[in-house]
C-alpha cells in the first residue's frame, strides 16, 4: 500500500510530499520528495513499532540539515579532494563545501532537489520511483544527467533502493543513501552497544581530512576488522590514528564480493541489536561501504522529541570509494555518455 500526504512548501512555492510504503508484514517507510529522504523506517516490533532511522519532524529542519539524514546523495557521494579531477584530459573544479573538498556532490547536491514521484506498484510490494535531472555544469560536474531512484519494500522485508542514470557526456557518478540506522529505535541513545559485521578484508585509510591516501590496506589488527560480528564500542575503543582522524568510524570498507561485472546485490554485512532483538542485513552491488557513526552529533533535536548525540546512528553508505576520480586503481566511478547506470542496495529487516 502507498499513501501520500503534503509535507511542506518551499520558499519558491514547490511542494514537498511524503509517501508511505507499507508491505504485507506491516513494515513501512516514509519517503520525502525532497532529497528522496528516507524519513521513517517503522518495524512492527511488540508492544510498539520501532522506528530505526534518525530524522526530523519538519521541512525546515531538513532544509537546515548539514548531516544528510536519510537523503539520496549525489552526484558524487563522499569526498573529491580539493573538488578537482580530470576526465578525458579536461580538468574539472567542482563545488568545495567541506574543509576545501567536495562532500556529497557539493552544497546543492541531489539532497537539495525536489524529486518527481511516481507510484510504480501499490501492491504488497509497494514501489515508488523518484526522478530528477541535473544540468551540465551542476556543482561543476560535466553532463546533463537524468537520475531515477526506485524505493521498493519487498515481501522479504527488504528496503531496496535502485539507482538508474544516464548522462549525455562522460562524467563521474556515485549515488548513495545516507540513512542513520539505530536498531534500538531512533530515540534510544547510542548504537555503541550494537554489533556490525562486514565482508570486507580491506579499507581505504585517509589523511586527517578524510581523503584516501590511495592505499588499500588490510583490516587485520585495525578497528575496521568487522569480518566477525563486533560491538561498535569495542572498535571505537581501539587506539588507532585513523579513528582520531575520523573522530570515530568514518571510513570506506572495500567489499570482498564486489566485481566490476556484478549488477546484482551481494551480501555485504549486517547490524544487530540485542536490546530490540532486531537484525538488519545489507546487500549492495557497489564496491565500497562508508561506515559512519554520526561522530559529530551533539544535542541535535530530532524526531518526536529525540535529542541526537554522537554515535546515535550508524550509516551504511554503499558507494564507489571516496575520491575515486583521483585514484585510477580504485574501481572506476566513470559513467560514459549515454551508458545506462544501475546500482542497487538493500536493507533487510530480520524480525
Ligand atoms: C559522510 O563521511 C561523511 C562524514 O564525514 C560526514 O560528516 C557526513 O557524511 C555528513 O558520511
Amino acid at each position: 500500500m502507498i499513501t501520500n500526504k503534503h509535507f511542506g512548501t518551499l520558499a519558491n512555492g514547490q511542494t514537498v510530499e511524503e509517501h508511505t510504503l507499507t508491505n504485507q508484514h506491516g513494515v513501512s517507510v516514509d519517503i520525502l520528495t525532497l532529497g528522496g529522504i528516507l524519513r521513517r523506517f517503522l518495524v512492527p516490533t511488540k508492544p510498539k513499532a520501532t522506528d530505526i532511522v534518525l530524522g526530523f519532524d519538519t521541512l525546515e529542519e531538513y532544509l537546515a540539515d548539514q548531516s544528510y539524514l536519510g537523503a539520496l546523495v549525489g552526484r558524487y557521494a563522499n569526498r573529491i579532494a580539493h573538488g578537482k579531477f580530470s576526465l578525458n584530459n579536461a580538468d574539472y573544479q567542482v563545488d568545495v563545501n567541506q574543509a576545501g573538498n567536495c562532500l556529497h556532490g557539493g552544497a546543492n547536491g541531489f539532497n537539495a532537489y525536489v524529486w518527481q514521484a511516481t507510484v510504480l506498484s501499490d501492491s504488497n510490494e509497494p514501489s515508488l520511483a523518484l526522478e530528477m535531472s541535473s544540468p551540465d555544469g551542476d556543482q561543476g560536474f560535466p553532463g546533463n544527467i537524468n537520475v531515477k531512484a526506485v524505493y521498493t519494500l519487498t515481501k522479504q522485508n527488504r528496503l531496496k533502493i535502485e539507482y538508474f542514470a544516464k548522462s549525455d557526456q562522460d562524467t563521474v557518478f556515485n549515488p548513495t543513501n545516507h540513512a542513520y540506522f539505530n536498531l534500538a529505535g531512533q530515540h534510544h541513545g547510542s548504537v555503541a552497544n550494537q554489533k556490525i559485521s562486514l565482508e570486507a578484508s580491506h579499507y581505504t585509510p585517509t589523511n586527517a581530512n578524510a581523503i584516501p591516501t590511495g592505499e588499500i590496506a588490510s583490516v587485520e589488527n585495525t578497528p575496521f576488522d568487522f569480518r566477525q560480528s563486533t560491538i561498535i564500542a569495542d572498535a571505537l575503543a581501539l587506539n588507532h590514528q585513523q579513528l582520531e582522524y575520523g573522530n570515530g568510524l568514518d571510513h570506506n570498507l572495500c567489499l570482498d564480493k564486489f566485481t566490476a561485472a556484478q549488477k546484482d546485490a551481494f551480501y555485504a554485512g549486517n547490524a544487530a541489536c540485542q536490546q530490540s532483538g532486531l537484525e538488519m542485513k545489507v546487500y549492495t552491488s557497489m564496491p565500497g561501504m562508508q561506515i559512519f557513526t554520526a561522530n559529530h552529533f551533539a544535542d541535535m533535536p530530532g524526531k518526536e522529541g529525540a535529542i541526537y548525540q554522537a554515535h546515535q546512528g550508524v550509516c551504511f553508505e554503499s558507494q564507489f570509494y571516496p575520491d575515486t576520480p583521483n585514484h585510477t586503481h580504485f574501481p572506476s566511478a566513470e559513467l560514459k555518455a549515454n551508458a545506462e547506470f544501475y546500482s542497487v542496495t538493500e536493507y533487510e529487516i530480520i524480525l
